[in-house]
């Protein structure tokens, strides 16, 4: 005789590790209002575009709008700050009185405290605050979220790794060390593994996949894989850029279910809907 449904459910429910619900995985939309972004670069360069681009990514899911007028793509010519701030400032200023919550990415300290000024509320600095001395003191004065990337000083792929995780692991926990030196409240710092910068495509899947080793360091992490060479690498050659986005989410929903802060994505959509599913899903391992 085969036991009843109830009986055999409420053994599955006993046996079964629950996983602990996780805040929602936030969505930053990336806006790139640079002539020579990585993926993106002159789509945005009006103001009116950039704003309603911004909108539409908010309508789709953004939480936060990232706004970026330097390219960090390597090889891309380095922007004077002031060139900088006439980008991003008016932007910057039209999307917080639209009430949308703005993050600055910038490695200038003048740039992302005029962008705070304004009322942007998180800076994301791919050097993770190496690049200009006085980022530190900007954050720990203004006390807002801080973004550190793990960087190599614009070095391009090759950069010596003995374990690339361990690496990355150990060199933004001294990053936060400094960080805490010069007057950062910890709590306000998130981390990133900088995809894509000085790493290979090898050493940025083995991120993706140890992102538990990361998130150990006690922080909140972003992940920015969105239309990254190494995303390419999955698609044929002559693929377009935005065939990139479907794998993204794919890396979006994986992320989320790391249990990650936040994903920096070109396509909000995609990334929505990826977040969907895993947010479906997690629901369903809770009944
Ligand atoms: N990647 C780019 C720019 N900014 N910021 C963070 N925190 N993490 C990233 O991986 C990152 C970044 C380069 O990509 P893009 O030119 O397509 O914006």
């Amino acid at each position: 005789m085969g036991e009843g449904h109830a009986a055999s459910a409420g053994r599955r429910a006993a046996g079964r590790a629950k996983r602990p619900a996780q805040p929602r995985t936030q969505i930053m939309g990336v806006l790139n209002v640079t002539p020579d972004s990585f993926s993106d670069g002159g789509r945005w360069n009006s103001p009116d575009d950039a704003i309603a681009h911004a909108e539409e990514m908010v309508a789709a899911g953004a939480t936060i709008v990232d706004v970026g007028g330097e390219s960090t793509r390597p090889g891309a010519t380095p922007v004077a700050d002031s060139d900088e701030r006439k980008r991003v400032m008016p932007i910057v200023r039209e999307l917080v009185a639209r009430g949308i919550t703005v993050s600055i990415d910038t490695m200038h300290a003048q740039t992302a405290l005029a962008a705070v000024d304004a009322g942007a509320v998180i800076i994301n600095d791919v050097s993770g605050g190496l690049a200009d001395e006085g980022m530190g003191r900007v954050v720990a004065e203004t006390g807002v979220h801080f973004i550190a990337m793990h960087w190599r000083g614009g070095a391009a792929v090759g950069a010596g790794y003995g374990d690339v995780v361990a690496d990355v692991r150990s060199e933004l926990k001294a990053r936060v060390a400094e960080l805490i030196v010069r007057g950062v409240d910890p709590s306000r710092i998130v981390l990133d593994p900088g995809l894509g910068f000085a790493k290979d495509p090898v050493h940025n899947w083995q991120l993706l996949g140890r992102l538990d080793e990361l998130a150990s360091l006690g922080h909140g992490i972003l992940i920015g894989a969105s239309r990254k060479r190494f995303v390419g690498s999955l698609l044929p050659d002559d693929a377009p850029m935005e065939e990139r986005d479907a794998p993204t989410a794919v890396i979006s929903a994986l992320a989320a279910r790391s249990g990650v802060w936040a994903v920096r994505v070109h396509d909000v959509p995609s990334t929505r809907l990826a977040l969907d599913v895993w947010e479906h899903w997690q629901d369903g391992e809770q009944r």
